[in-house]
């Protein structure tokens, strides 16, 4: 079974997204609960020579760790699943070609093209990493939602990620507006529909909890809820209003001690 998978037993499941090159940090963010933890090498900092540091320090508590690798290139696909991420988020997949062809890169002879050159310990065997891999194209482009029939039929397509915001800039709709909007909603509706038609989960991100809400309530069953990079910068920006209220309280006693 696929750790991932797994923790998708307990539906809904919460992720959490690592933008930044730090393995202190991916680490940080592997120790504190999330059910998966996605390594953005697409628009993250994360560069492949720091990719494996980063999947030993996210999985270091047994969390699954997915690839969302920067576009569907097989050679990219499969030097992550060398790395020992646990499956992949393959971004701007529109048709059922290039779903089939990122698909057999996740899996070795007969099931896939995979090539075979297991680096970690651990890796396990040809079917073992068959069985163990999650393939997730992302469903980003109207072209995806015009095939999404064709693409939840490919074999190998273990669950979906939808990219609202790119969805969104493709309705014309910019990304403030995307969490609220009926149109994007609406098409989430439809993704899970089809794809519960084959038992396929549906992923994707949520920008607070009310977009979170949104998304649980047409059907996703898993979802990021942020990323480092914001968690440092909403955390520091915290502790500078705390830094405000301690000078203000400061200046008060001041001044009372002057009157
Ligand atoms: C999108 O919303 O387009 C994404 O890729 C989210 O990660
Ligand atoms: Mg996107």
């Amino acid at each position: 079974m696929n750790p991932f998978l797994d923790r998708l037993s307990a539906s809904p499941a919460f992720g959490g997204w690592i933008m930044l090159e730090s393995a202190l940090g991916a680490e940080h963010m592997g120790r504190s609960g999330y059910d998966f933890l996605v390594v953005d090498s697409q628009h993250g900092e994360v560069s492949s020579s720091r990719m494996l540091q980063l999947f030993q320090a996210a999985g270091a508590a047994g969390t699954p760790v997915i690839s969302r690798v920067i576009s569907p290139e097989p050679y990219l696909i499969m030097r992550s699943l060398d790395m020992g991420a646990d499956g992949v988020i393959v971004p701007m997949i529109s048709t059922m070609q290039q779903t089939a062809e990122a698909a057999a890169a996740c899996r070795y002879a007969p099931d896939g093209t995979r090539s075979y050159g297991p680096v970690r310990p651990g890796a396990g065997g040809v079917e073992q990493a068959n069985r163990r891999v999650m393939f997730m194209p992302m469903i980003e482009t109207l072209e995806a939602l015009d095939n999404l029939e064709e693409i939840t039929a490919v074999d190998g397509v273990d669950a979906l990620f939808i990219g609202p915001f790119d969805l969104g800039l493709l309705m014309g709709i910019s990304p403030g507006e995307v969490p609220r909007d009926s149109q994007v909603l609406a098409a989430v509706e439809r993704i899970v529909a089809v794809a519960s038609k084959r038992n396929i989960p549906v992923g994707s991100v949520a920008a607070g909890e009310e977009h979170a809400r949104a998304l649980l309530e047409r059907g996703v069953s898993f979802l990021s809820l942020g990323s480092d990079s914001t968690f440092v910068q909403q955390g520091a920006t915290a502790r500078l209003a705390l830094a405000g209220r301690l000078r203000s309280q400061q200046s008060a006693l001041m001044e009372g001690q002057v009157a």
